[in-house]
């Protein structure tokens, strides 16, 4: 006879699974939380759920008898590859996750963005571009997922007219065989190919992996589906002929189906679309506050994805004009005596630096360097020899690394940028800034590294360099 288990275990008491438990509960279900942590560590959370019934399995041991349960909900952290998860499936376990339950219980369109880079800003603007036209539906719309917000959190406000955005990482998507209704992948270079952040053992053995994470977002739609990728990208150019609803393309070129940019003779760009096959002008860029080509990428995806999930030209035009950029992405932080200072923490990797130095054309003085993910860092190299930078202020691990690359490089081009050791803290990186300023000149930070060897994460690199920007700002108007 077949005894149907009726236990639940959720895996990692994150922001994610919390939202879940909370409506675990609420199905009357037997929730367990399984997490390395112990119950001093999640400390009110561990207390408030205790209340209601829920069971722990915490510390070292928080992963065996996992066939004690009917179905586990991992968190995106925790790696699919561990042997204890492997076995639980093995044993009849079904293995999956808040977001996947959540793609399956949503009552309305879902619009998933994925992407190495960018995906944030562009759900993020999608969002925005889409409130207008649902607020005169007497609709909402949700923004949740990577971005930090659970969507289990929302899940019980929605209504079939709704419209929900989810920002969604690779390991979000690792295992997602559930269908969003419209799928932007904003392009895919590669990330998460190692296991740096002390927080997240989870990442992909191998590039192809993180590749196939990604396509995840879109192989399971059927004609219905909606999937906008960027031309622009190899990649996500190789993957066009996996998609098996209606396709539209973005890129710096005219496009069939889709949007792109074009420069005009004055040096700005226009936004073009035909997304109903009359080619029709979007915006320029005198009109839009985000810097770089890459973000005129990125409002061409935004756009294409909001007006096939409903938005209005107005609302989408209003969202571009007015949007600032996320905290720490190509951040402008403020202009002393002629400089302008930029926070692109969120820079983890070799690939968004080489696309923030794209977005100027002003001598730039560069803070890179931090812990390597496993990237090639040559072509970084490469570009800081062939752009604007007039210094590098090297941090860091991977300080040494880039000084030999970029004198490497320079070397043979005949052109090495000032290289400046930038010191241990932030304090010592602005120090060296300020020794080296001229007015006309831009200050980046895009350290092309993750944080853990001075910060505690990319975050709290961004807010130490905006504070100290800001007390030098300060310092000099006393
Ligand atoms: N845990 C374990 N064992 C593990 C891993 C984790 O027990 O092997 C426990 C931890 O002790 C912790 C809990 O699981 O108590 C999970 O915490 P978490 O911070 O990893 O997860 P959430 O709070 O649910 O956050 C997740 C995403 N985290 C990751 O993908 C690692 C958040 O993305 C996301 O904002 C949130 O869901 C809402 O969807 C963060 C991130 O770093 C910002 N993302 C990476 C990125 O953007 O590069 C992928």
């Amino acid at each position: 006879m077949v005894v149907l288990k009726k236990k639940v275990a959720v895996l990692g008491l994150g922001l994610e699974n919390l939202a879940l438990v909370n409506y675990l509960i609420d199905q009357g279900e037997q929730v367990t939380v399984c997490d390395r942590r112990s119950a001093e560590q999640l400390g009110e959370r561990f207390q408030t759920l205790e209340t209601l019934g829920v069971e722990f399995r915490l510390g070292p041991t928080y992963l065996e008898g996992l066939a004690d349960f009917r179905t586990v909900y991992r968190s995106p952290g925790l790696p699919l590859f561990q042997p204890e998860l492997m076995q639980a499936r093995e044993q009849g376990v079904e293995i999956t996750s808040a977001m996947r339950y959540f793609v399956t219980l949503c009552p309305c369109p879902i619009i998933g963005v994925t992407g190495t880079k960018g995906k944030g800003t562009t759900a993020t603007l999608i969002h925005r571009m889409l409130v207008p036209a649902q607020h005169r539906r007497g609709a909402q719309a949700y923004l949740g997922g990577n971005i930090g917000v659970a969507p289990f959190s929302f899940l019980p406000s929605l209504s079939p007219n709704d419209r929900v955005v989810l920002e969604l990482s690779s390991f979000q998507l690792e295992d997602m065989a559930e269908r969003v209704d419209i799928a932007v992948v904003t392009n895919i270079t590669e990330d998460h190919l190692t296991a740096v952040d002390p927080n997240n053992p989870n990442y992909h053995h191998t590039r192809a992996e993180y590749v196939q994470a990604k396509t995840n977002l879109f192989r399971y739609q059927d004609r219905s589906g909606v999937t906008i990728l960027n031309n622009d990208d190899p990649t996500c150019r190789a993957l066009t002929r996996l998609v098996p609803g209606k396709l539209f393309l973005y890129g710096s070129q005219p496009q069939t189906k889709g949007a792109w940019y074009e420069p005009t003779a004055d040096g700005t760009y226009k936004i073009f679309w035909n997304p109903v096959g009359i080619k029709e002008e979007l915006i320029e860029s005198t009109r839009i506050k985000l810097r770089g080509k890459h973000n005129l990428l990125n409002i061409a995806a935004a756009a294409l994805a909001a007006g096939a999930a409903g938005a209005d030209r107005d609302g989408i035009r209003q969202a571009i004009t007015e949007y600032n950029g996320l905290e720490h992405r190509l951040e402008y932080v403020t202009t002393i005596d002629g400089v302008e200072y930029f926070d692109d923490s969120f820079a983890t990797a070799p690939e968004p630096t080489i696309v923030a130095l794209r977005a100027f054309q002003e001598p730039v003085i560069l803070i890179a360097g931090g812990v390597d993910k496993g990237a090639d860092y040559r072509p970084l190299g490469e570009e800081i020899i062939a752009s604007s930078v007039k210094a590098v202020i090297l941090i860091g691990k991977m300080g040494p690394v880039l000084r030999e690359i970029i004198t490497k490089t320079g070397l043979e081009k005949g052109r090495i940028p000032l290289l400046v050791d930038g010191g241990a803290d932030m304090n010592s990186i602005i120090a060296q800034v300020e020794s080296l300023t001229q007015p006309g000149d831009v200050v980046l930070l895009s350290p092309a590294c993750a944080s853990f060897d001075l910060f505690r994460n990319y975050k709290e690199r961004g807010i130490l360099f905006k504070q100290a920007v800001k007390a030098l700002s300060t310092q000099k108007e006393a």
